[in-house]
């Protein structure tokens, strides 16, 4: 299991954050997402077997939100 932090602007309240965290744990390989408003990332805990970075930056970024590379 990995674990990688993804920097994201533009989220502005907590239905952002679920949004967030909703796309990514679609993922099979995503185990936990946790996103956080205040320090404005998400924390993924995830199998690289399964799913990738580039996936998860991608998804982020289609659910309307910036992903700071
Ligand atoms: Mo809050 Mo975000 O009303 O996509 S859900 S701004």
């Amino acid at each position: 299991m990995q674990t990688t932090t993804i920097k994201i602007k533009g989220m502005t309240c907590m239905g952002c954050v679920n949004s967030a965290e909703k796309v990514l744990e679609k993922f099979t390989g995503v185990i936990s997402a946790e996103v956080s408003l205040d320090q404005e990332q998400a924390v993924i805990q995830y199998n690289a077997a399964k799913s990738s970075i580039a996936q998860f930056k991608q998804a982020i970024r289609d659910a309307g939100f910036d992903v700071i590379d």
